[in-house]
């Protein structure tokens, strides 16, 4: 026994010097990729235990091997503005990993977008997907395009040229591009338009998050939110807590949070908090959620015109400080690394319950060990807002079907879905010694699905 006990942590040395000097690689090869550093190390540090349990993975440099994307295209996007004048963006498409299906992922226009940031979307998209059950593999995109302040036909022909470009890469059985970040139904819409022109042909499959009437689910809008939530609830009920008569703050108003928020509703919590990029709203009656959606989703407004109508209410202006609100629930559904750990500490010092990541990367690792060390419950990223890519990958079912399912069969299929999410990852955590650990559990189980479609196809 005691032999064994030595040669399982002889095992685990060598994996954790293997992982610290593949992570010195990874960092060299991608100097000034911060977000993509983050994202990796996140993965590294969870798999330490499978690969001192399955020395294969080594043996096969699976690790090397899913840290270089397929490939990485970067190309220009010149459109003209209303006035006339050429501006000129630049676009991403990342395709990480399609050892389980096509590449699958959102384009996301913001100033922000660069190649650490598609980098490191791209690379939590692999894991994720697989995660979700479903054939599908993990791409990411987008550009630096900010959509604050245009109009309806600059979004469109900006759309229309990234479309140009990035046809010539995607399509139903190659690559699935959808929403994230300043991309909705309207500008997949747009996107969509375009890619039918050069493609001349009507695949509906090529892209998810469509209008209701050409292809689109029904409940892809409410899935990443929604699914958050279930997640999170199954979370708190092995806890022993519920959603009802807590209290919660969503960051955020955007398509996720707006979402989140209306489940979080439904299942009887006060969510007293939501953001934008300028600021945060405090109610403490709680937030009127219709007029939310009526300023964020019609007419394009900020939050702080919310007091406007809501007297009672605070507004902040400032993002961070959302976290200094006492809540028992705190979903961070806005951008990565928004939730730092003075933030985290603030949370904790409050009495926070659990933690449920809605954005992708929303906390730093600092904060993850804030939650993790103080038995604070957390539901990560790549689990708890698989929602949405999970409904996209049922939209592409539905397309191939020709078919259109109702609300009610494809929000239960969500539950089902996050259900099972929840329940591999607790049984990954469990079995590799974390037991709870939702981090090292979902990053675990997803890694080993793609590992092993990797393994079989060879190098
Ligand atoms: P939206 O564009 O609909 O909304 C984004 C929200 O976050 C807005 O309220 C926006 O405020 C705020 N925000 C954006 N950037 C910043 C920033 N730098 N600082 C503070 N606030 C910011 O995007 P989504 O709701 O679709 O996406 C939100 C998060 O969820 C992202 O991390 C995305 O990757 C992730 N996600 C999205 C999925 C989806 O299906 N859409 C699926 C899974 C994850 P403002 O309006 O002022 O810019
Ligand atoms: O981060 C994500 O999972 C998304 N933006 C959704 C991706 C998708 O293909 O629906």
């Amino acid at each position: 026994m005691l032999v064994l006990k030595e040669a399982e942590q002889t095992n685990k040395r060598e994996a954790e010097s293997y992982v610290n000097e593949l992570f010195q690689t990874v960092v060299n090869r991608n100097p000034h990729e911060y977000e993509f550093h983050q994202a990796v190390k996140e993965v590294f540090n969870s798999l330490i235990p499978v690969l001192a349990n399955k020395p294969e993975y080594i043996k096969h440099a699976i690790l090397e091997r899913i840290v270089e994307p397929d490939r990485m295209i970067s190309f220009r996007i010149p459109w003209q503005d209303d006035t006339g004048r050429i501006r000129v963006n630049r676009g991403f498409r990342v395709q990480f990993n399609n050892a389980i299906g096509p590449y699958k992922g959102g384009l996301r226009f913001h100033p922000s977008v660069n190649a650490s940031i598609v980098k490191f979307l791209g690379f939590e998209q692999i894991f994720k997907n697989a995660l979700t059950g479903q054939s599908i593999g993990g791409g990411k995109g987008g550009s630096d395009f900010d959509p604050k302040g245009k109009s309806d036909f600059e979004i469109m022909r900006f759309c229309q040229s990234f479309m140009t470009e990035l046809c010539k890469h995607i399509g139903p059985n190659t690559d699935v591009p959808a929403g994230d970040i300043g991309v909705g139904a309207r500008e997949i819409g747009y996107l969509f338009g375009q890619y039918k022109k050069l493609s001349g042909a009507y695949e509906a499959g090529v892209l998810t998050g469509k209008g209701i009437g050409y292809g689109g689910s029904l409940a892809r809008t409410e899935a990443t939110g929604y699914g958050t939530v279930y997640f999170v609830d199954q979370m708190l009920k092995s806890a022993g807590y519920t959603f009802h008569g807590s209290t919660v703050v969503v960051s955020g108003s955007g398509n996720v949070s707006i979402y989140a928020m209306e489940k979080a509703i439904q299942l009887g919590a006060k969510v007293i908090a939501c953001s934008d990029s300028s600021g945060y709203l405090y109610d403490e009656q709680g937030i009127n959620l219709a007029t939310i959606k009526r300023l964020k989703e019609v007419e394009n407004r900020r939050c702080s015109d919310y007091t406007l109508e809501h007297p009672g209410a605070v507004y902040a202006e400032g993002c961070s400080g959302i976290w200094s609100i006492p809540c028992d629930i705190a979903l961070p559904c806005a951008t990565q690394n928004e939730m730092d750990k003075e933030a985290a500490e603030c949370l904790l010092r409050n009495g926070v319950r659990a933690v449920g990541e809605g954005a992708n990367m929303p906390c730093t690792l600092e904060a993850i060990d804030v939650f993790l060390d103080n038995q604070v419950l957390f539901a990560p990223a790549k689990a708890a807002n698989a929602g949405g890519v999970s409904v996209s990958a049922l939209e592409m079912a539905q397309n191939s079907a020709r078919q259109a399912w109702t609300m009610e069969e494809v929000d239960a299929r969500l539950q089902v879905i996050m259900g099972k999410i929840y329940e591999e990852s607790i049984r990954a955590s469990e079995l590799y010694g974390r037991p709870g650990n939702l981090v090292v559990g979902a990053n675990i189980a997803g890694f080993i699905k793609v590992a092993d479609a990797m393994i079989a196809q060879g190098i």
